[in-house]
């Protein structure tokens, strides 16, 4: 006899952090969101969340879903997390409160008015020299030499990194992303790096290694301020370096790729540029760079007809509620008509993406520039996805750009 609880529970077996599905996870998220408002996931004896209403519904509610058991499948009342937690991404008020504000203030629009006029014309600078490589060579890979490069030209600077060692930033974040998964084949590629890459992040927090006006000094500053503590800064300077690379780097992958394969909206960008904002949060709808981020019920939740038991582990599907077509009308389409506020895919409420205004202008100063130079942007050869735990991400991206 089937009781009412399990019709009301489906299960699926899938696994969310195979290559298949990471290849594609499209199909899944279908799957998920049309089994049901919570799913079973048998493999790892997880909830899931795949719809926009329940993923959203969670993302504000810290007081039943917190984030200091970990935001990844592993459980930190019963397993020592690979790292100290961050005091950010893996913390409630009210310990979350204190580091929140202070980065709010480091990276909020107000601050990054300095930076604004030396990223426009960065970005000038870094399209310039693409342009010029494609006249002469004609397959440019948008990864590497936008992607990746433009962030890495800007970001560091900004926080007062010291020039040394930068190349570690994205392999260290990549294994972060895919520590929030299963301890799989992508945690096991990582593994030898580990203690050399945490080491490397880890000197860059201190105070004496970061140049007076970035982003750490700022952190800094503010615990001379007694607005965090001394302890406390370390960790906060850490969360840039986790959280502000490879993010960036797949987020203008993403809206690269999608005007790569929307030439209608290629040309729509350029006869209007302001929308350079839009579209870059339409594509993070689109491709939901952080695909999945889990919670943990703090008591027993009711969700529809199923009762998520205290102290479990919920998935939240970021990507599958942002393209849930009970939440938008044509989701599968990228679509710079469309107002795509409201997407899940720099989270929301308390811990929404702190660094948003910080990637937005990034991808303003980029796409900017761009629209300014390059008449199509055209696939030249197979694309290469980049498998991770978390993030949906390209390799590789070879396109033809026609310059005018
Ligand atoms: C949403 S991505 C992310 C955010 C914060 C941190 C890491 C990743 C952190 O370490 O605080």
């Amino acid at each position: 006899m089937t009781t009412i609880a399990e019709r009301a529970l489906p299960t699926s077996d899938a696994d969310p952090f195979d290559h298949d599905v990471l290849e594609d996870p499209l199909p899944l998220h279908r799957a998920l969101r049309d089994a049901g408002p919570v799913v079973h996931l048998t493999r790892y004896d997880v909830y899931a969340f795949a719809r926009y209403e329940q993923v959203h519904a969670a993302l504000v509610d810290w007081q039943e879903f917190q984030s200091a058991a970990g935001v990844g499948l592993s459980n930190f009342r019963y397993e020592k997390p690979w790292r100290p937690p961050s005091l950010l991404l893996e913390a409630d008020p009210p310990l979350h409160d204190a580091p929140r504000r202070v980065l709010r203030a480091v990276l909020g629009p107000r601050a990054l008015r300095r930076l604004r006029e030396r990223w426009l014309a960065d970005a000038e600078d870094l399209v310039d020299g693409v342009v010029t490589d494609a006249v002469l060579d004609s397959v440019v890979d948008v990864v590497p030499a936008l992607a990746q490069a433009f962030p890495l030209r800007v970001f560091p600077d900004a926080v007062g990194l010291p020039a040394e060692g930068r190349k570690n930033l994205l392999p260290y974040g990549d294994h972060a992303f895919n520590a929030f998964g299963p301890s799989n084949d992508l945690v096991a590629k990582g593994a030898p790096r580990v203690a050399e890459l945490s080491a490397w992040v880890n000197a860059q927090c201190a105070r004496e290694v970061l140049s007076p006006a970035g982003f750490g000094a700022q952190i800094w500053a503010a615990a001379d301020r007694g607005d965090i503590t001394p302890e406390q800064a370390p960790l906060v300077v850490r969360s840039l370096l986790t959280a502000g690379v490879d993010t960036t780097v797949h987020g203008l992958s993403a809206v690269l790729y999608a005007f790569a394969t929307h030439p209608d909206q290629w040309r729509r960008l350029r006869e209007l540029p302001h929308l350079a904002r839009v579209a870059f949060d339409e594509a993070v709808r689109w491709e939901s760079p952080v695909q999945t981020f889990f919670r943990t019920a703090t008591t027993d939740v009711t969700v529809g007809d199923v009762v998520v038991p205290e102290g479990r582990k919920i998935l939240m599907f970021l990507a599958a509620a942002n393209r849930d077509p009970r939440h938008w009308s044509d989701p599968d389409a990228f679509d710079l008509g469309r107002d795509p506020s409201g997407h899940v895919g720099f989270g929301m409420g308390i811990h929404q993406c702190v660094g948003q205004h910080v990637a937005r202008l990034e991808a303003e100063a980029l796409l900017t520039a761009l629209a300014r130079r390059v008449e199509s942007i055209e696939l030249a050869g197979p694309t290469r996805r980049h498998h991770n735990n978390t993030l949906r991400a390209w390799e590789s991206i070879p396109v033809r750009l026609r310059v005018g």
